[in-house]
């Protein structure tokens, strides 16, 4: 598999139209074939072929990089979403920075299929966890998923003292029952809630958190945290461990 993603990158990039190949076989491969083994390199010990992978994907990127970055850019007000992932798959960690987001106050719909709002639900009396996340994605999504499972494992108890918050980005596809069923899969406790909406307004939430990035294959993997309403939010970008994540959020005073 890396070897065929070698291959590609390799043969284009002299023409426009070659780097428009290039950019779209990156793209294909960023979404859909490079994060998992990248993913599960990072999760469990490093097997052979996700290293032979990884070093391809890095060679690839770096290669073409501007003529990617010129083709591929969505919104000239938001950074590249590839050379963010380029950037990803250097440092292969994560990123904390603090943000004061505007959020507005939109009707959204939980997974019970009960109207509630975004306030409503971030202005709980308790540090907040939020993600961004699609049901049917099978690249970073689960992983975030996975994550949010295992820190309410880590905080056992405690986890009734948060707010844990997932906001799905395909409001088209998953519906409430969809969501209610994915929550099942990652076994989500009370505290852990999926929100849906109508898409308009999942677009701005997704700009509220500075999220947004054209379409939902281009999505990144966000991780927010708010110790109280006042606070500012820490925005974590990149897979983040739950480790990561619970490091963080006792940074914001909780326990
Ligand atoms: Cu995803």
């Amino acid at each position: 598999m890396g070897f065929e993603n070698n291959n590609k990158c390799d043969a284009s990039g002299n023409t426009a139209a070659g780097v428009r190949g290039a950019a779209l076989a990156l793209t294909l491969a960023l979404s859909g074939t490079a994060f998992p083994p990248i993913l599960g390199a990072a999760a469990s010990a490093t097997g052979h072929d996700n290293h032979t992978m990884q070093h391809d994907m890095a060679k690839c990127g770096s290669a073409h990089a501007p003529g990617v970055h010129d083709q591929t850019m969505q919104d000239p007000g938001e950074d590249d979403p590839h050379a963010h992932h380029r950037q990803m798959l250097e440092r292969k960690g994560y990123s904390s920075s603090v943000h004061d987001y505007a959020l507005p106050d939109l009707t959204l719909v939980d997974m019970n299929g009960k109207t509630t709002s975004l306030l409503k639900e971030v202005n709980a009396d308790r540090p907040v966890m939020l993600n961004f996340i699609f049901t049917t994605c099978t690249t970073i999504c689960p992983v975030l998923s996975a994550t949010f499972a295992q820190v309410q494992q880590q905080l056992g108890d405690a986890r009734d003292r948060v707010r844990m918050i997932s906001i799905t980005i395909d409001p088209a596809h998953d519906t409430p029952a969809r969501l209610h069923a994915y929550a099942a899969r990652f076994s989500a406790g009370p505290q852990w809630q999926f929100l849906t909406g109508d898409p308009n307004d999942i677009v701005a939430v997704q700009k509220a958190f500075h999220a947004y990035r054209g379409s939902k294959a281009n999505h990144e993997p966000l991780t927010f945290l708010r110790g109280s309403i006042d606070a500012p939010w820490v925005r974590i970008e990149g897979l983040a461990s739950a480790s990561d994540v619970m490091e963080e959020y006792q940074k914001l005073g909780g326990d």
